[in-house]
């Protein structure tokens, strides 16, 4: 499979090996009584390469259809059915209808993207997705000339999926992205971590990944996709508009109104980690800055 950019992250940054071994380095330079600056330093050189584990990846969770804990969707989403599963693809498209996962699977080429994943919460995470562009599957449907954005939902079950028994949000959860936006080679459906089928907590069986923007553009266990020609209103836009925007593009230059966003958290830096400087368009400038000429980027949050 051809790729149309380039990753500055391998496989070293993710490989959960390193962690363990960096862990492993790391207590045993403390039982030999390294001083403790010695080994902040160690540490802290180390930071650029900390993957993250299949655990941090699939125990620290944001997927309120669960509970609004961070390890409230690992303790509750294995009640979710993900076989069968339907995406109706609709709007303004060639041909719309009822898409089974199997067959979209059938029909796409999946390749592994290692990329960094930044929560507008200032967390972060280096994930190696399994999955596809989503320009594919929009190709395959068709895109009409009138359509102008994307607009996503994720599956309303109740009975499987417990946070929604509680109207924390209104369900389902909503998310959009500009035509330009979804049809971006780093766009990506994501259907697998690690070269395994994604756990139910991480969105199985289908979730977008846009990489430049808040995670929470990144929704999961997608159940329709509509092509319009109105820019959708998403979910975190409508429950506070002053704080989450349509864009969400991770820009450290714009602060959250009730934190920086200039810095953030990497999980699993262990004991010695500090905030780190986010990167514009979490570290994507190159590629998508393009995408945003002209605009004023503290006004289109
Ligand atoms: N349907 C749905 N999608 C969602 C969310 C959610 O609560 N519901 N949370 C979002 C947020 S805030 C983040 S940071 C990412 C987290 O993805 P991860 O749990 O795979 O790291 O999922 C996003 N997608
Ligand atoms: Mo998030």
């Amino acid at each position: 499979m051809a790729h149309r950019w380039t990753n500055d992250l391998t496989q070293d940054d993710v490989t959960p090996e390193h962690l363990y071994m960096n862990r492993r380095q790391i207590m045993l330079a403390a039982a030999a009584g390294v001083g403790l600056a010695g080994l902040g330093a160690r540490a802290n050189a180390e930071e650029a390469l900390v993957p993250n584990p299949w655990e941090d990846i699939t125990q620290y969770n944001n997927f309120y259809e669960f509970g609004t804990g961070k390890g409230d969707p690992a303790a509750n989403a294995g009640a979710l059915t993900t076989d069968p599963w339907t995406v109706k693809i609709d709007g303004m498209v060639d041909t719309p209808g009822d898409y089974a996962f199997k067959d979209i699977m059938a029909a796409m080429t999946i390749e592994e993207r290692i990329y960094r994943l930044r929560c507008v919460e200032a967390w972060s995470m280096i994930v190696p997705w399994n999955g596809f562009e989503l320009a594919d599957l929009l190709e395959m449907a068709g895109v009409q000339p009138e359509a102008k954005y994307v607009r996503f939902e994720t599956l309303v079950r109740p009975e499987e999926m417990i946070g929604q028994k509680y109207r924390t949000i209104e369900w389902p959860y909503v998310e959009g992205l500009r035509l330009d936006e979804a049809m971006h080679p780093l766009t990506i459906m994501a259907t697998g971590i690690y070269g395994k089928t994604i756990p139910n907590q991480n969105g199985a069986p289908i979730r977008l990944v846009v990489p430049w923007k808040y995670g929470f553009k990144s929704i999961k266990s997608i159940v329709r996709i509509t092509l319009t020609d109105q820019e959708p209103l998403n979910t975190w836009q409508q429950i506070l508009p002053n704080e989450y925007g349509f864009y969400a593009n991770v820009n450290p230059s714009v602060d959250h109104p009730r934190w920086t966003q200039a810095t953030e958290r990497k999980i699993g830096g262990g004991l010695f980690s500090k905030r780190v400087p986010t990167l514009m368009f979490n570290g994507y400038e190159k590629e998508v800055a393009g995408l945003y000429d002209g605009m004023d980027l503290a006004r289109f949050y």
